[in-house]
Parts: structure tokens; C-alpha cells; sequence
């Protein structure tokens, strides 16, 4: 059952058990070994340097993702995540077509403050993101000086949902740890294209960068 987090201005719901723990642990073992991990450059500080943790972008044919200035082009839906994703489409109300997923390999793999505010994104996404594997502690910190972050543990099998106003008044980070843990999944469904399953007249799919997409500083 999603329980609401209390989080002034944002909206962040939380459903500990969503998937049941069996079929959490089949799909778990097979994204481990289906999914094309990869390193993906991030920037950071002015710099560009490999992501510390493993990932993949995954989605329909056009849904490209530019964040950090590199382009990704979506590699094709494992069959195990295309049959997911309308279940996690009934749990958000909102349609995905594609996913950024994640591999922390263990405690040294982790994710700095960051929104999910990418211009492809609009400016109020509906964001999805499964957890499978070693539970992790997640964080949200409200972007005002002088806040707080604030914890919350995402256990094998659940999910939570970001929507409205979440990624304009907070950053998310999934900190390092130096508790022994092992490799978690996560898997972020996301939106980014406005049109996505519309067609164009001409009857090819429309491109994610047609008009003109901003790319991150
Ligand atoms: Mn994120």
C-alpha cells in the first residue's frame, strides 16, 4: 500500500512491498544478467568523469535522454521489463516509455545530489523508480539553503513514486555506505517524449530531439 511521505511541497508516495517478494527476486537475477550495463560519463564539477555506479537507458525507438551533455539512445525493453511496465503504469496513473536503470554493484556505487529535471522530462514528471536487491538508503533534501536531508530505506521490491512539483523543490541522493551491502537494482520509469504514442502525419514516430531539446549545463 503507497503511504504518502510527508515532504512539504513535494509529492512522493512510498509502497514498501509492491512487488511480491518472489517475483522481486526472479526479476532481480534476470536484469542482472539481460540488462547491457554499461559506465556512463557523467559531469561533474566542470569535469567528466565515469558514473560510480552501472546503468542503462532503455526505451522505445525515438526516446532519446540527454543529461550531463551525453545523448543516450534507448537500448530496446528486456522482455522481463516490458511485461513490468504496464503494472507500474496502473500504480503511477501515468504512461512511461522508458527507463534509466541502475546498478550499485555494492556500498562504494552511489549517486549525488541531483533532481530528475531534464528539460525532456517537462516540468512536472511522474517518475517511477523500483527497487530490487540490497536495500539502500535513499535521501530527499529540499533545495533552500540550510536544509535537511531526509532519509528513507528502499527495500527489495518497492516503489516509489516522485509527481507534481518533487523534482523542482528537491534533490534526491543515494549516499555511499560503508555497511557491507550487496548490488541493488533500481529502476526509474520515466516520460520523455510529450508525444510520446502519438505519430506524426507522416507516420514515423516522433523524435525526441525534433524542436529543438535544451541540453544540461
Ligand atoms: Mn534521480
Amino acid at each position: 500500500m503507497f503511504e504518502r511521505l510527508p515532504l512539504a511541497g513535494a509529492e512522493v508516495a512510498l509502497d514498501p512491498a509492491w512487488l511480491p517478494r518472489r517475483e522481486a527476486d526472479a526479476l532481480f537475477a534476470r536484469l542482472l544478467a539481460e540488462v547491457d550495463w554499461e559506465t556512463h560519463r557523467i559531469r561533474l564539477f566542470g569535469r567528466e568523469v565515469d558514473a560510480p555506479r552501472r546503468s542503462s537507458w532503455i526505451g522505445e525507438p525515438g526516446a532519446a535522454y540527454t543529461y550531463s551533455r551525453t545523448r543516450f539512445e534507448p537500448r530496446p525493453w528486456p522482455e522481463a521489463l516490458a511485461a513490468l511496465r504496464p503494472r507500474v503504469e496502473a500504480a503511477a496513473g501515468a504512461a512511461f516509455d522508458s527507463v534509466l536503470a541502475n546498478l550499485y554493484r555494492d556500498g562504494r556505487d552511489a549517486m549525488g545530489w541531483h533532481a530528475d529535471d531534464e528539460p525532456e522530462l517537462g516540468p512536472a514528471p511522474v517518475i517511477a523508480s523500483l527497487s530490487l536487491g540490497a536495500a539502500r538508503r535513499f535521501q530527499f533534501k529540499r533545495r533552500v539553503a540550510g536544509a535537511r536531508a531526509v532519509p528513507i530505506d528502499l527495500p527489495h521490491g518497492s516503489l516509489l513514486l516522485m509527481r507534481g512539483a518533487t523534482q523542482a523543490h528537491y534533490r534526491h541522493a543515494l549516499p555511499r555506505t560503508a555497511r557491507p551491502v550487496g548490488p541493488r537494482i533500481n529502476l526509474t520509469f520515466r516520460r520523455v517524449r510529450a508525444e510520446a504514442g502519438q505519430e506524426r502525419r507522416d507516420g514515423r514516430p516522433v523524435r525526441a530531439d525534433e524542436g529543438g531539446v535544451a541540453q544540461r549545463p
